[in-house]
């Protein structure tokens, strides 16, 4: 009798600890994160999103992705007011402004939840910290040094970026005409910054544009992929390979391509698909209290390794994924799969 009693003790206790193991198990799978990101439609967003889709699940939270279907703010700030009102347990803001999601993403920290910006930021005091691509000083400098040596050291350039209010671009517009100031840069003269919205058409007509205004054009950088797949699509449309050069940010698997055509001789990037993986590991390093988005912190994020948050040239913090990339004729074959 006994031992009867003794193996239904045993046995309930087993099946007390695996109840209370499943519980947790779906305990967490009820915590949301959220992310708000720049727009539908464009792969890069659409990576970026896949990867922060992942790493969230793969921690066993729920992930809710959300994008306008343009790039405007108005839109973003209607989204996280809506993911504040179902007490998500963090949002990631990929912006469309520096300022205007101020006043909503206040009020979402003030409720408890953890606030954090991607890609293109959102200034220090809407946000914990900022997952960017790549040292933005970097990006500015290596753009202008890319444009300088396809234009053979002078001539007209202009750059095609997102929208007037993309605050990456805009950063990285800074850093290039700081650097555009140098001795060295003497001969390259900027005729213009256009706006294509990060909308195809739009980047498409943008160039078209700048083509007919300044006949003289020798090189069109664009720090969006949209933009430099636009621009470097009416180049070889045109057949204006080797008169006038595209270069900038672009997604290996759209410019490949070009790059073979020599519409683009060659380009940079970072892996957008890591840059939102990385994000999903920023969110639950903040909401389990790991990190608070303070200067030296570390933190774990998955498959990547051990991140450190560091000082962002805006006041706030950041954390890097890495250098961007070089990519041309001799490597882009191995990369137009990947992403
Ligand atoms: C576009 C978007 C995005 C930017 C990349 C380089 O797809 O504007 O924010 O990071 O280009």
């Amino acid at each position: 009798m006994r031992e009867t009693m003794k193996k239904i003790a045993a046995l309930w206790l087993v099946m007390t600890a695996a109840s209370v193991f499943a519980g947790s198990q779906q305990d967490k799978g009820e915590v949301r994160h959220a992310g708000v990101f720049r727009s539908l439609g464009n792969p890069y967003v659409e990576k970026e999103m896949i990867g922060w889709e992942a790493g969230i699940r793969e921690q066993g939270f729920t992930a809710i992705a959300r994008a306008p279907d343009t790039p405007t703010v108005e839109a973003q700030i209607q989204l996280v007011e809506q993911l504040v009102a179902q007490r998500v347990a963090s949002i990631a803001v990929a912006a469309n402004d520096f300022d205007a999601l101020q006043p909503v993403l206040a009020r979402a920290m003030g409720q408890g939840i953890k606030v954090y910006s991607l890609d293109a930021a959102v200034n220090p005091q809407s946000r914990m910290t900022h997952v960017n691509q790549a040292d933005s000083e970097k990006i500015g400098v290596t753009l202008v040094e890319a444009a300088w040596d396809l234009c053979g050291g002078s001539g007209d350039i202009a750059i095609l970026s997102a929208t007037s209010q993309a605050s990456n671009q805009n950063l990285w517009i800074d850093y290039m005409k700081k650097e555009l100031e140098k001795p060295k840069y003497s001969g390259i003269n900027l005729v213009k910054v256009a706006y294509g919205d990060d909308l195809r058409d739009k980047s498409v007509s943008e160039t078209e544009g700048l083509l007919l205004s300044y006949p003289g054009l020798k090189c069109i950088v664009a720090p969006t992929t949209v933009g430099i797949a636009a621009a470097a699509k009416v180049i070889a449309d045109r057949g204006l390979q080797g008169r006038i050069f595209v270069t900038g940010l672009g997604l290996p698997s759209e410019m490949a391509e070009y790059i073979d055509n020599g519409a683009c001789p060659y380009m940079y990037l970072w892996n957008p698909i890591d840059v939102g993986y990385l994000s999903a590991y920023v969110a639950t390093a903040l909401s389990d209290g790991k990190i608070s988005g303070r200067e030296g912190e570390q933190f774990n994020a998955g498959r990547l390794g051990s991140y450190t948050i560091v000082k962002a040239p805006d006041g706030g913090t950041e954390i890097l994924l890495g250098p961007p990339y070089r990519f041309d004729k001799a490597n882009i074959g191995e990369w137009k799969t990947v992403y």
